[in-house]
């Protein structure tokens, strides 16, 4: 007896997570029957390829969806918003990559190395994918939570110019080629400012630079990126009352963001034993050995799926917290692989059923 593989549509197939996303279903176990490439009618006809065929590009349009079931949206949220109930109410089950509903109560926050029994709660046909910053971190937190009962979290990010698109990107490399021949640059107040000249989506120069932002404005001078950090991984582990205080910083990497964190739990922890539990965590690599000059780093992260974690110690003041250091890679698990991830859950619920 041979058994329907599921239709699935990829809608945003042309923007930088999408890209991506082509490349991970081409070398992930094919779950699929029929893939659709779904974008903006800009798009429409363009030739894209996964999984070594020429696949067209449709126009976002309620047809579209019609025997689809499962529609990975990687989309601005305005566009998820409108569209992602429309798919859902043509019988598609919708992952979004987008903020739209993340925080909705009807919608489950879904990493599946931490809590993937949530796909099957979900009640409007829409399962969130969480922020690429949160996603850097929560495998790797989440395995310390299960052995050791989280209470706060203290975050710092590193984040990479990708996770602002490929307008980001862009940015990043065109101020670094403005910057990269004049070696007085750096020196003097203002000159990398002047010489870069465009800031792109970054709210001063990114080259040469660190910079204290990402997101928007929200109350108390909080920005939106650091309370996604805190409302998300609350929803994720299921901890409404967790302390979290986030800071977010952008800096000059392409792609894959890093995070140090200072977690504190409810027992005493061992940096040995930590260690190891994480090491034989799924999805999660240990490199921490900084006599060798052995620690993650975005350069060496790029392009690999688990979260990276080194610099692995207990803090000092005080014996119920750790102090660490992750790298993921913001396109890849902090967004197409965890949304592929969940809709392979969904594939496997299908096929099964
Ligand atoms: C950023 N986390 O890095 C955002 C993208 N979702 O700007």
């Amino acid at each position: 007896m041979s058994t329907r593989l599921p239709t699935l549509a990829v809608v945003g197939a042309t923007g930088a997570v999408g890209t991506v996303m082509l490349d991970i279903l081409s070398t992930r176990e094919n779950v699929w029957g029929e893939i659709r490439l779904v974008a903006s009618p800009r798009s429409a006809g363009k030739l894209l390829t996964v999984r070594g065929e020429e696949v067209a590009v449709q126009a976002l349009a309620p047809e579209v969806f019609d025997g689809v079931d499962v529609a990975m949206f990687d989309v601005p949220d305005e566009v998820s918003k409108e569209w992602a109930p429309v798919a859902a109410a043509r019988g598609a089950v919708v992952v979004d990559n987008s903020g739209a509903f993340r925080m909705d109560d009807d919608v489950p926050l879904v990493v599946p190395e931490v809590n993937a029994e949530q796909v099957r709660n979900r009640p409007r046909g829409i399962i969130s994918n969480p922020n690429c910053t949160t996603l850097s971190m929560i495998v790797a937190v989440g395995a310390l939570h299960r052995a050791y009962g989280l209470t706060e979290l203290v975050v710092s990010s590193y984040q990479a110019a990708s996770g602002a698109g490929q307008q980001g990107i862009d940015t990043l490399y065109d101020q670094i080629a403005k910057v990269a021949a004049d070696r007085t640059l750096g020196t003097r107040a203002g000159d990398v400012r002047a010489a870069v000249g465009e800031l792109g989506p970054f709210p001063a120069p990114l080259a040469l630079n660190v910079v204290p932002w990402a997101g928007s404005l929200k109350d108390d001078g909080w920005s939106s990126e650091e309370l996604k950090v805190r409302n998300e991984s609350r929803k994720i582990l299921g901890l409404p009352d967790l302390r979290v205080s986030a800071t977010c910083v952008r800096v000059p990497v392409v792609t894959t963001h890093s995070l140090a964190v200072h977690a504190t739990f409810s027992t005493e922890v061992d940096a040995d034993e930590a260690r190891r539990l994480l090491a034989s965590s799924p999805g999660v690599v240990v490199q921490d050995d900084p006599a060798n000059a052995e620690f993650p780093t975005p350069a060496d992260v790029v392009g690999t799926d688990p979260t990276w974690v080194g610099r692995i110690r207990r803090s000092l003041d005080d014996p119920r917290s750790l102090d660490l250091f992750l790298c993921g890679d913001n396109l890849r698990k902090g967004a197409a692989l965890n949304t592929a991830q969940i809709a392979e859950l969904l594939a496997a619920e299908f096929t099964a059923g």
